[in-house]
């Protein structure tokens, strides 16, 4: 049977529909128990209201530390309704029934984001606000418990239809849960950081769910996307205009090209498909970048995801309309622009108000069997100054650009990675391949169907260059590279045979560079 409320406390630091709940709960006869600034709301409004302290006897203390830990509070959450024993101890201590108890927690993670010193950090640590989120949710029998404004509505529907189920209190309480469990989480991962404790060794386990998703990488899986309550610009963060939502590949997808064309300063279009980018290009405007990405290989770019790093114009969105493309993410996008993708209804269009910093320090986890993995995530960026020349010969300017341009691509290619570049446009990208010559291979193979395609007789690798994400272990990758008609490559050097690979450059006349520093990605 459907339990009325008769008795509420509300204690919340959000007062986001605060004044919908306490109307509902106020119109179906329920006596609403509210701490300081709470009450204070409710009264200003005109609903009736008792404070905690008038209601216990006993005044909020050490500022404010103590308001709601007192048994009259805690007893009559979590007296069951069901035991005689119970409620003669509650009647005997004159301890009144609370039947909801609607908390917010002190705002302790975004205190911690906003900068603010140890000690306020501290002070908005609650120790109150979890103690009646447990309390109510351990008597969900008997109590609902409220830890979120999005949750109100389901209650204030509920309320309209004689009161609470089981099941509702139920999944109110697990959710209650969560939310104490993040917020531990986020408090634990305060003190490791404040403790200096380095990033990877500070890994909790948080996050609160965003979304149940319709399957996982395969139909057959079942997955969710979790926010960990990060600012960080991107596919969390973001708005999406338009479109079905997105499915786990497309996050994922998304994620990879929004990071990498988050890389570049000048205009840039990075296109990506299966998380490995198939196409990227900076130029000085972003239609010029989207169509020197397409002729990279516009077979893969078929349904990928494109990112953009400004604002979309409506040029550039007409060009990508004419591609079936599952995903478009951006800062911002001009209004004609999104008037012009609204008609492509199955387009989603994200955008995120802005471009992550790629040098920004963050931690990276994945799951392993019985475990996780984490680390720092790879905000390493090479620069000219920090390049050794090898070889005999020195790259050119326009080679020194295109090596810079290729390796910050290669960073986000799948190792073994190979990506052939020029004039700011990939040319051929081999991703995710077990030996490194077949990276090669395959990218100088692909540019040349890309080229045909074109109707040009030459490949697009004729007169570029080449990045490489880790160092060559033979010469056999570099000789690949020079058949397929690369005239410098970029390396991070540090091989034992190094030597050998520095002559075998020698020997066919191109320019190399070391970068000290390297970029698998699995
Ligand atoms: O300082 S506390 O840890 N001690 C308490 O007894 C207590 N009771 C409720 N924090 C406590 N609260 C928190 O106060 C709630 O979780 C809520 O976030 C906040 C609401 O305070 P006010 O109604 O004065 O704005």
């Amino acid at each position: 049977t459907p339990l009325p409320i008769r008795r509420a406390l509300i204690s919340v630091s959000d007062k986001t529909g605060l004044l919908d709940l306490a109307r509902a709960l106020s119109a179906q006869g329920a006596e609403i128990l509210s701490t300081g600034g709470s009450a204070k709301a409710l009264r200003d409004a005109g609903v009736p209201v008792t404070e905690v302290s008038d209601h216990t006897g006993f005044p909020e203390i050490l500022d404010g530390r103590v308001k709601t830990l007192v048994p009259q509070i805690h007893g009559g959450i979590l007296g069951r309704r069901d035991l005689p024993a119970h409620l003669a101890q509650m009647e005997e201590h004159g301890i009144a029934p609370i039947d909801l108890v609607a908390v917010n927690l002190y705002p302790f993670e975004k205190t911690v984001a906003s900068g603010a010193d140890a000690e306020t950090c501290i002070e908005n640590i609650d120790i109150g606000g979890p103690a009646l989120i447990r309390a109510a949710a351990k008597n969900h029998g008997h109590v609902v418990v409220l830890t979120d404004p999005a949750q109100y509505e389901g209650l204030i529907d509920a309320l309209g239809d004689g009161g609470t189920s089981l099941d509702f209190r139920r999944s109110l309480a697990g959710a209650a849960y969560a939310r104490t469990a993040a917020y531990d989480a986020a408090i634990a991962a305060w003190f490791a950081q404040q403790a200096g404790q380095p990033l990877a060794d500070r890994f909790i386990l948080a996050g609160q769910k965003a979304e149940s998703l319709r399957y996982g990488e395969n139909p057959h899986q079942q997955a969710a996307f979790y926010r960990d309550g990060s600012t960080r610009p991107g596919v969390a963060t973001a708005v999406q205009l338009q479109g079905k939502s997105l499915s786990y590949n497309n996050i994922n997808d998304t994620d990879a090209a929004f990071e990498a064309v988050a890389e570049f300063d000048s205009p840039a279009v990075v296109i990506v498909k299966h998380a490995n980018p198939c196409g990227v290009a900076v130029a000085p405007t972003l239609s010029a970048a989207w169509d020197q990405a397409l002729k990279c290989d516009p077979v893969s770019a078929f349904g990928g995801i494109v990112a953009l790093n400004r604002m979309l114009d409506a040029e550039t969105a007409e060009k990508i309309s004419t591609l079936f493309t599952e995903v478009i993410v951006a800062p911002d996008a001009e209004e004609a622009a999104r008037e012009l993708l609204a008609r492509k209804k199955n387009l989603r269009l994200l955008l995120t108000g802005g471009l992550p910093d790629p040098a920004a320090a963050g931690l990276v986890v994945r799951s392993v069997a019985g475990g996780f993995l984490a680390q720092t995530r790879d905000n390493g960026r090479i620069t000219r100054e920090s390049l050794r020349v090898v070889t005999k010969r020195a790259p050119s300017g326009q080679e020194m650009d295109d090596l810079l341009f290729a390796f910050r691509v290669a960073k986000h290619v799948k190792s073994n990675a190979i990506v052939y570049a020029k004039n700011g446009a990939t040319v051929g990208v081999g991703a995710g391949q077990m030996s490194r010559v077949d990276s090669a291979r395959i990218a100088a193979s692909k540019s040349g169907e890309a080229a045909r395609a074109a109707g040009l007789d030459t490949p697009l690798t004729q007169g570029s260059v080449a990045a490489s994400d880790a160092f060559f272990p033979f010469a056999d990758g570099l000789e690949t590279i020079v058949a397929a008609g690369a005239t410098a490559v970029i390396q991070p050097g540090g091989s034992i045979r190094d030597d050998e690979v520095i002559a075998a450059a020698d020997a066919a006349g191109i320019a190399m560079v070391f970068t000290g520093m390297r970029h698998f990605r699995h």
